[in-house]
């Protein structure tokens, strides 16, 4: 009797802790590269189908005024997954293919929060914030550190970007299917080996830079870096979208008996844009368009793992994007020829690179069948908060110097209130701070407009002030109307700066 009243006792005390492990959410992360708020259907895109990112937005919550941290990538990412805003930060503007890594081994990141959880942890894609030591990475040998010394137990990654050598993927500290009798070499600064360049060997081209990327030729692309050697391990760009969701899937596949976390970090629609031939034309619009739809074929094959092996309804799937959109960076691939009537960045002005809203605001649904009722939220958040917030999903405590900048938005996140942040800094040229409409970018005395992409970059040498829920295209600088309020922004973004974090 005794035994089993012990034994109802423990029943008793344990359910509420099972429960939860039951409930707890798997979370896939879908993190597009350079695809604007205008770029998806059910953000307003007519010129462009994008049926997947529909299909997540119609059982899912949209955000309307959700933000990357940054307008480029490696501040956005850095952001994201330190929960620290990247301008506190040296070294984390956009980095060369061999820089070091720049998220140090031991800190707090989104990775760890799950990790800490019990959750099985990996990204899979773009990487882009640095690998290896000091000095760089060995190419040839262990990887170290990488992003399994941040809490991603599985990594399958490429180290920059599509447009950077090396043009190698790396799989758990490994260069995948390198040969060690043929070493790899890389260097940003002079050329080495003898493989053609763009600059020298321009007939060896498919694609055609249109500012800089007149470097090493692989595959038929010149790209920013030299590269030689790794010839069995060099990808190619026509099946990157294809082996990246090969691995995320297979990611879900064998971790699925544990609550899992994925980063899943497409390459489209960055340049070089190279998507497979069987989305070549198919939109109509070039090859940016092509590779919108090959990324919404990502979505829609991870989507489709996971109604396979009937994950879905305890699932929590957020897609969203790096930075805002370009159109011509750097390669001539016919997206500004036809582009026609299509607006990258919606309503808003700029984007990636840009202070104006087109820069940082971009597509953001959160679908969780299980938690989350399908809906619209306007509340106010950035990527940046997803550490703190999923960190108070799981009852974890954040230290002092834990992630300053995120804020716990779970409520909002989850569809429970529609009030996010109280104010946000958006980063690019120069800071921005949000506060509810209003929109204050600093005075600086950087270039308004980059030629090379055709971007608006929003720098101007007096504060500019915006009310954007009477003008989304910041169009109307009211900063001389309301001197207060401006003054208010600017001293509140620079206490911000001035101090070492901004979370309560
Ligand atoms: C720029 C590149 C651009 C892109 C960008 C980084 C040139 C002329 N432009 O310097 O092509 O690679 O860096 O993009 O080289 S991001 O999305 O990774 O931030
Ligand atoms: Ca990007």
């Amino acid at each position: 009797m005794k035994n089993l009243l012990f034994i109802l006792l423990l029943v008793l005390m344990l359910a509420p802790a099972l429960a939860q492990a039951q409930t707890r959410p798997n979370v896939v992360l879908i993190y597009a590269d350079d695809i604007g708020y205008g770029d998806i259907s059910s953000y307003g895109a007519t010129a462009i189908k994008t049926p997947n990112i529909d299909r997540l937005a119609k059982a899912g919550l949209r955000f309307t005024d959700a933000h990357a941290a940054a307008a480029t990538c490696t501040p956005s990412r850095y952001a994201m997954l330190t929960g620290q805003y990247a301008f506190r930060k040296e070294g984390t503007n956009v980095l060369p293919g061999d820089a070091a890594m720049v998220i140090e081994p031991g800190r707090a990141t989104l990775a760890t929060v799950f990790q800490r959880a019990g959750y099985s942890t990996g990204v899979v894609g773009k990487w882009h914030l640095g690998l290896g030591p000091k000095g760089g990475p060995d190419w040839n040998g262990e990887i170290k550190p990488s992003p399994r010394d941040i809490g991603f137990g599985y990594e399958f990654i490429m180290a920059a970007t599509g447009d950077r050598v090396p043009t190698v993927y790396v799989e758990n500290r490994r260069v995948v299917g390198l040969d060690p009798a043929d070493p790899i070499r890389v260097a940003y600064d002079k050329k080495v080996g003898d493989w053609p360049t763009g600059k020298e060997n321009p007939d060896q081209l498919k694609m055609r830079p249109s500012h800089g990327h007149d470097q090493t030729i692989v595959n038929g692309v010149s790209r920013i870096g030299y590269m030689t050697g790794g010839k069995s391990a060099l990808w190619k760009d026509e099946d990157m979208a294809d082996v990246f969701t090969g691995k995320a899937v297979k990611f879900i596949e064998q971790t699925k008996a544990k609550p899992f976390f994925l980063f899943f970090a497409l390459h489209d629609p960055h340049v070089p844009r190279m998507p497979h031939p069987r989305f070549v034309g198919k939109s109509g619009m070039g090859a940016r368009g092509d590779a919108i739809l090959q990324a919404d074929w990502c979505v829609g094959e991870v989507l489709a793992a996971l109604d396979r092996l009937k994950l879905a309804d305890n699932t929590l799937v957020i897609f969203t994007s790096d930075n805002g959109p370009v159109v011509d960076d750097g390669y001539k691939d016919d997206a500004v020829e036809k582009l026609g009537s299509h607006k990258p960045a919606g309503q808003f002005r700029g984007g990636k690179y840009s202070n104006f809203e087109g820069g940082t605001r971009v597509p953001f649904i959160v679908r969780w069948p299980k938690g989350i009722k399908p809906g619209e939220s306007d509340a106010l958040i950035s990527q940046v908060d997803l550490l703190a917030s999923f960190a108070k999903s799981f009852n974890q405590k954040l230290g002092d110097k834990d992630a300053p900048d995120s804020f716990n938005v779970l409520t909002a996140l989850v569809g429970r209130s529609k009030t996010g942040r109280q104010d946000l800094i958006e980063q690019a040229g120069a800071l921005s701070l949000r506060q509810g409409q209003w929109k204050y970018i600093e005075p600086n005395n950087k270039q308004k407009f980059a030629r090379l992409t055709n971007t608006e970059l929003g720098n101007d040498s007096i504060p500019q002030l915006y009310d954007l829920s009477a003008d989304p295209g910041e169009t109307r600088n009211l900063a001389k109307q309301h001197p207060d309020k401006t003054k208010e922004l600017h001293e509140r973004l620079q206490q911000i700066k001035q101090t070492a974090r901004s979370r309560q």
